[in-house]
């Protein structure tokens, strides 16, 4: 009985493909159905392709400006949302004068309807001009396609390739509506095919050494890429370009010089790994940084490929010396505590074993957003028996996985973690982190510490729930 029809779900029973529960006896096909529109009647926690170009791929870029060519409110949602710092440094040695300017500035056509009746083109030319003028230092400009302008079929690329021309920088249309595929992984697709298509090989790096790597598909999230950029280099390791955590427009243009690309979310970024090594002859390994002995196996299968693998030697017993007495600690307190993993989609098979291993945890749920079936078969492989894989979650069974499962932590994010407050159970981001890095050895230290924090805070023993209260009342009387 691999696959299980919630109880919430019986008025909606296609839900249970969706829904599979571990059985290692089960052929290695049987995983849950996915990457594929959300049945009619579920309340779906999932984001749309715009929000997976936007939010996801390009929002990152430090020296661009954003022009999302919407109704004003999915320029409004379009900011703000992801936490991917950036340093002001750009590779020509100039700052940018805005500290974290891609997380504080997005600009917008603010469509009306005389514009969806006669067409929105104008306004788009109008707005990326005013974006040029009103931020002048910027790189490029990035223009979106949404529901609204993919309906009315208004041709953004001739806006864009216009307007590169009469502004002498680039600016760039990437051409994935809110509803052109059933998640926002198809926009991480049509991020890194535009990407790749516009840019890659249209621009040379100032200097190029025989250990550079692209590292693909790493956004920053609280400062991960910072934690790895310290590593590589203390191995003798060359960031060239990373696509696109605290990167520049320029870096994205000269990432076919690189010798080797390591892709590290590969969900959203195998993509132009895959089109870089069939272009340019560039070859790429997946690598995970998520958890010590992940992060270990991995810097030193790149260490390897340069023949630095005696630095990196050195670099993983440090690390490990400095952690290891203080996650014995957070080994002893959180053994045995059960825990559901909830995000969009490769932190779910990132994260159950170094929970386990690391940290004593069990998974007890697993549930994506987006995942694709190589990463359902990544996640089977990595859970135990038992353990709920779920695609698509719509909001009742969220509760019910609460209710059945009583995991003791919940990761996942801020749709749910109110949700999970609300019923009395800790829950804690791990898409945009609480204190994070949470990449690397520190940074699953910081991990640890939040859950702890999270599970043993002394508010969960405060909460009082009306049928307790009623009980106690029945006792009085
Ligand atoms: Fe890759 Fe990501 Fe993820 Fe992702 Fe995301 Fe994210 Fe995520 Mo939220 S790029 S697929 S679209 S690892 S924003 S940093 S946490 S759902 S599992």
């Amino acid at each position: 009985m691999p696959f299980k029809l919630f109880d919430v779900d019986k008025e909606i029973p296609e839900r249970k493909e969706f829904i599979y529960v571990k059985d290692s006896v089960d052929p290695e096909e049987h995983i849950p159905k996915c990457n594929t529109k959300t049945i009619p009647g579920c309340m779906t926690e999932r984001g749309c392709a715009f929000a997976g170009v936007k939010g996801v791929i390009t929002g990152a870029v430090k020296d661009v400006v954003h022009v999302v060519h919407s109704p004003v409110g999915c320029t409004t949602y379009g900011c703000g949302s992801k936490r991917y710092p950036t340093s002001p440094d750009l590779p020509n040695g100039d700052k940018m004068p805005i500290e974290n300017f891609n997380l504080k500035y997005i600009m917008g056509t603010d469509l009306k309807e005389s514009d969806v009746v006669f067409g929105g083109m104008k306004k788009l030319r109008q707005s990326v001009l005013e974006a040029a003028k009103e931020f002048p230092f910027v790189s490029a400009i990035y223009t979106y396609a949404t529901c609204t302008t993919g309906l009315i079929g208004d041709d953004m690329d001739a806006v864009a390739k216009e307007l590169s021309e009469e502004l002498g920088k680039d600016v760039i249309a990437f051409n994935a509506p809110g509803f052109s595929g059933p998640t926002q992984s198809k926009g991480h697709h049509v991020g890194n095919i535009t990407l790749f298509n516009k840019l890659v090989g249209t621009k040379e790096p100032p200097e190029t050494t025989q250990y550079d790597v692209n590292l693909i598909g790493e956004y920053n999230i609280d400062g991960d890429l910072w934690v790895l950029q310290d590593y590589f280099k203390e191995i003798g390791i060359n960031i060239l370009s990373t696509f696109t955590g605290d990167c520049s427009h320029d870096e994205i243009c000269w990432m076919h010089r690189a010798k080797l690309s390591l892709v590290r979310c590969q969900r959203s970024a195998n993509y132009i790994a895959e089109l870089i090594e069939e272009k340019y002859g560039v070859p790429y390994i997946k690598v995970d940084f998520f958890g010590p002995r992940y992060c270990a196996e991995n810097l030193l299968a790149v260490a390897e490929h340069f023949g630095l693998e005696e630095k990196a030697e050195a670099l993983i017993e440090r690390k490990m010396k400095e952690i290891q007495p203080k996650l014995d600690f957070y080994k002893e307190k959180l053994r045995g505590k059960k825990v559901w993993v909830f995000s969009g989609g490769p932190k779910n098979w990132h994260l159950p074993e170094p929970l386990k291993e690391h940290l004593g945890m069990e998974t007890v749920a697993v549930s994506t957003m987006f995942e694709h079936e190589d990463g359902y078969e990544k996640i089977k492989e990595r859970v135990g028996e038992g353990t709920v894989i779920f695609d698509d979650p719509n909001s009742l069974e969220l509760e019910e996985i609460i209710e059945d499962y009583k995991p003791d932590i919940i990761l996942s994010g801020i749709k749910e973690k109110y949700i999970a407050h609300k019923l009395g159970v800790p829950c804690m981001l791990i898409h945009s982190y609480e204190n994070g890095p949470y990449m690397g050895f520190e940074g699953f230290l910081n991990l640890a510490q939040d859950i702890y924090a999270s599970i043993y805070s002394p508010v969960w023993n405060m909460l009082e729930f009306e049928e307790e209260i009623e009980e106690e009342e029945q006792v009085v009387e």
